[in-house]
């Protein structure tokens, strides 16, 4: 089996501008074949990439801290992927698991029963997209509670088909212009520790006062919100919310789409504050870079529904089953989830101490290697997205590619591939240390 130093390099070179020549050429290309509403963060067109370094067609080599927003977390084209991968497509590509069924998604669905938090009888189906996998678990809890409301918070993504769209908090660019939006979606104050907002028991009245308990099929939360900014709810804020659905049978679904699949240093974010939901969503690092999805819930919930009400005729492709299992062979074999809960050592240790010494820097957060920075202005608190778009063009022009984040743009996020190697983690948040602090 090929390693990942074998393939790619892992060391950064700015050889050209970036974006460089030939990326250039290729995005004025991209230009008139693509409409401007599928957005790029920076356009640099990619040869190949490994490990902690994504290779450009001008033969720039950038650091990653991106994972193609948190979905390469076993690194790109991991050897163990691309080895079962290459199997499979010989074997075959699809039958649609709903017409003649294989292995290898029962085999995708049992891990996931057994990995997801809680010790009950749980069931899995596959799906393609993150938001697919959202609307999929809002059909599952309104069909086994027979009510309609469901429940989103500030700072929430959760997609871009209409449902997703319609839980999701942030109107540009989510939203604005798509209305209208789905109904009986409510929206409840997220916690928000920085600004001390969302307490529990606003949210929890604001359920039972504007909503009603009795309506409600499900909330729908992630718990670190990764969209809107990397936002860790006060301690106690999620166990309560979980309890308050248990009380009134409101099905909690915990959107881990970003958060999940070892991205914090655990298989589920939830786990930190030993929570439980009813029902967990998957995508992005799941299928190692193969678009796939699954909502996991419990047993009693999922197998409500009637034969045919679930599916789609990609939803668990074979090519993304046999990836998503070789995804979690690597996690264990490479002991990735220590290896999220170290980079996350090292990135928050760096970055508090940015916090500390620089006002512009309202706070260092985040969970294992899921951490971001909030830009705020002078006055400690208004948010400052201007400052997070230079520190984000300061870093792509150095050869590290970062994103932003938060409601207001203001957020700085890291999201290295949990593969890379300790020097270039090094490196990247140097680089993003002096783009922090360059006047
Ligand atoms: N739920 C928590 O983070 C996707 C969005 C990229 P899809 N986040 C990246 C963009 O600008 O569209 C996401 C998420 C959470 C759901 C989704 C949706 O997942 O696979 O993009 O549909």
């Amino acid at each position: 089996m090929k390693t990942t130093t074998d393939r790619v390099p892992q060391n950064r070179l700015v050889r050209t501008e970036i974006p460089g020549p030939r990326s250039r050429e290729l995005m004025a290309r991209r230009n008139t074949a693509i409409p401007a509403g599928v957005g790029t963060t920076l356009g640099v067109f990619v040869a190949r990439a490994g490990g902690g370094i994504i290779e450009d067609v001008d033969g720039n080599r950038l650091i990653d801290f991106a994972s193609g927003i948190s979905v390469t977390n076993v690194g790109n084209s991991a050897p163990r992927v691309v080895a079962a991968v290459t199997e499979q497509v010989e074997l075959f590509t699809h039958t649609c698991f709903q017409v003649t069924p294989y292995l290898g998604y029962v085999e995708v669905c049992e891990r996931l029963n057994q990995l997801a938090p809680g010790a009950h009888e749980k069931r899995t189906f596959l799906m393609n997209s993150g938001a697919e996998a959202v609307e999929n678990a809002v059909k599952v809890a309104r069909y086994a509670t027979g009510r309609s409301a469901v429940v989103a918070f500030d700072h929430g993504f959760h997609g871009r088909t209409l449902m997703g769209m319609s839980l999701t908090g942030k109107a540009m660019p989510y939203k604005q212009g798509f209305g209208p939006f789905a109904p009986e979606v409510y929206r409840a104050p997220y916690s928000d520790p920085l600004r001390g907002t969302g307490k529990l028991a606003q949210t929890i009245d604001t359920l039972e006062t504007m909503v009603g308990a009795a309506s409600i099929a499900c909330v729908v939360v992630e718990p670190i919100a990764g969209e809107g900014g990397f936002v860790v709810p006060e301690p106690g804020w999620l166990p309560g919310l979980a309890q308050w659905c248990a009380a009134h049978g409101v099905v909690l679904v915990a959107d881990e789409i970003q958060s999940g699949f070892g991205r914090t240093g655990t298989w589920f974010a939830c786990e930190h504050e030993g929570v439980v939901p009813d029902i967990v969503t998957t995508a992005k690092s799941l299928g190692g870079g193969l678009p796939i999805s699954a909502v996991t819930g419990r047993a009693d919930l999922m197998d409500k529904v009637h034969p045919g009400g679930l599916g789609g005729t990609f939803g668990g492709n074979p090519l993304a089953c046999a990836a998503a299992l070789a995804a979690f062979d690597t996690m264990e074999t490479e002991s990735l989830l220590e290896r999220a809960r170290r980079i996350g050592t090292v990135m928050l240790d760096r970055l508090g101490a940015m916090a500390a010494s620089n006002p512009a820097v309202a706070e260092a957060r985040g969970r294992g290697a899921m951490v971001a920075i909030e830009l705020v202005g002078p006055d400690g608190t208004t948010p400052d997205k201007g400052a997070a778009a230079r520190v984000a063009a300061a870093c792509h022009a150095q050869g590290l590619l970062v994103l932003s984040a938060g409601t207001y743009g203001n957020v700085v996020r890291l999201l290295p591939p949990l593969v890379i190697p300790d020097d270039l983690l090094d490196e990247g948040l140097g680089i993003l240390e002096a783009a922090v602090s360059a006047p």
